[in-house]
């Protein structure tokens, strides 16, 4: 491709190398999330979505069963270039026809499903205890609950997923990324701050007890700023979660969720922060408008930062595990999945051209002025031309290309499920 070769040019006159970019880039996994395709609804209740998160819309041909899923997720799958790993919460448990087991009492073969699937498109698979949408969250709380007997159940549930995830990653043969995230919290000022978060920190122990290898399951603890109807007070605030990690830096990782912090914090300068005391750390990447809203993943500034960090930081060289959480019901969830994957793929081949090491050297040398003007320059180069071609090496279709096979499945499957 002439126009490829001439971006490469270019790119190379600027002190970057596309190939090498390219090729990096190609196998970073990046974990799409599952609960994209049915409004984070799973198969295991019927009742509605809890812990102070929404999924807003209702557009038509949510995945209403494990058949539904697996079909969306392979179309979605077939438009995106780059390595893939599949992120599923436990309430996607898939059970035989007249079989159920309640969330403490999961088991490996409740997720065979999954391990098949994912073996088929030769992907690892991260996993999610859920400690929502389910009759045992008493009043807000599960992990941090006052009632001892309530507690007891979300610790067996949260050991039951250690299981889950080690069967993950030796089916697999890939390390399995374990997301401990609860929504407890209080609607309005409590009377006691501490003894939740104690209770809290006693469960994560108590589902760490259980054991696991930590070169093959990853525990993480998921931090929140507040959630809606819990405005007031969240258990696992951002100290409690990265204190939590810290101290248990051998079995344990942080994950920060860059729509849960104050709208003014920039999850892409904590990167660094973290990376500077966490040998590993975890990601989910949203885009929070306003609050954490979830929308779908933009090749907007602050993501493009956060690549630039995670490629800057050698977080592409398994120091920093990279998953994105988003739930839009409003647009076709096929297309959500696709953009916000692409977007991020987008953004990191974005970071990996930059001539890193020289823009170091600039600000080490306090050349601030020069700074400034080859960071500006660096925007307009033919990037496009250089995500083209990428693509097209992946085998997956290039921008303005993927939407046609979007509005035939629209056509064809999804306005089949009114
Ligand atoms: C919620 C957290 C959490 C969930 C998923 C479904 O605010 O971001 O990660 O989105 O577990
Ligand atoms: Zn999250």
């Amino acid at each position: 491709m002439e126009r490829y070769e001439d971006a490469r040019a270019q790119y190379r006159a600027a002190g970057a190398d596309t190939e090498l970019a390219m090729e990096k880039l190609r196998h970073v996994p990046i974990s799409l999330h599952c609960w994209q395709g049915d409004d984070v609804r799973g198969f295991d209740q019927d009742g509605p979505l809890t812990g102070g998160i929404q999924a807003t819309g209702n557009y038509l041909g949510r995945a209403r069963t494990p058949e539904e899923l697996f079909q969306d997720l392979e179309k979605a799958l077939s438009l995106m270039p780059g390595t893939k790993k599949l992120n599923v919460h436990a309430s996607y448990a898939i059970f035989s026809p007249g079989e159920h087991a309640d969330r403490d009492r999961i088991e490996p073969r409740h997720f065979a499903e999954w391990v098949a699937f994912a073996k088929k498109h030769g992907m690892g698979l991260d996993f999610n205890p859920t400690f929502f949408s389910h009759r045992r969250v008493k009043d807000g709380l599960t992990l941090s609950s006052p009632d001892e007997e309530t507690r007891r159940f979300w610790v067996e549930h949260g050991r039951a997923c250690i299981r889950i995830a080690s069967y993950f990653a030796e089916e697999t043969g890939i390390p399995c990324v374990m997301n401990i995230w609860t929504g407890d919290g209080f609607k309005d000022i409590p009377a006691d701050r501490l003894g939740p978060r104690l209770r809290y920190r006693q469960s994560i122990d108590e589902i760490l007890a259980e054991p696991y290898d930590f070169g093959k399951v990853k525990p993480c603890v998921e931090s929140k700023v507040f959630g809606i109807g819990v405005e007031s007070y969240t258990a696992g605030s951002g100290e409690f979660a990265l204190l939590y990690a810290a101290e248990n830096k051998h079995r344990c990782i942080p994950l920060m969720d860059n729509g849960h912090y104050h709208p003014t914090e920039l999850v892409s300068d904590k990167i660094p922060a973290l990376l500077s005391f966490f040998p590993e750390i975890a990601l989910h990447v949203t885009r929070p408008v306003r609050w954490d809203s979830d929308h779908v993943v933009r090749f907007d500034d602050e993501t493009r930062e956060i690549a630039k960090e995670i490629v800057r930081c050698g977080g592409l060289d398994g120091r920093v595990d990279i998953a994105l959480d988003f739930f839009d019901a409003s647009i076709n969830r096929i297309a959500a999945w696709t953009i916000g994957f692409r977007n991020t793929e987008k953004a990191l081949l974005y970071a990996l051209l930059q001539p890193a090491a020289e823009l170091r050297e600039l600000q080490e040398e306090s050349r601030f002025t020069e700074l400034l003007a080859r960071q500006e320059e660096l925007k307009t180069l033919p990037f496009g031309t250089v995500w083209e071609c990428y693509c097209e090496r992946c085998g997956a279709p290039a921008d303005g290309e993927w939407f046609t096979e979007i509005r035939k499945y629209e056509k064809e499957v999804l306005s089949g499920r009114r």
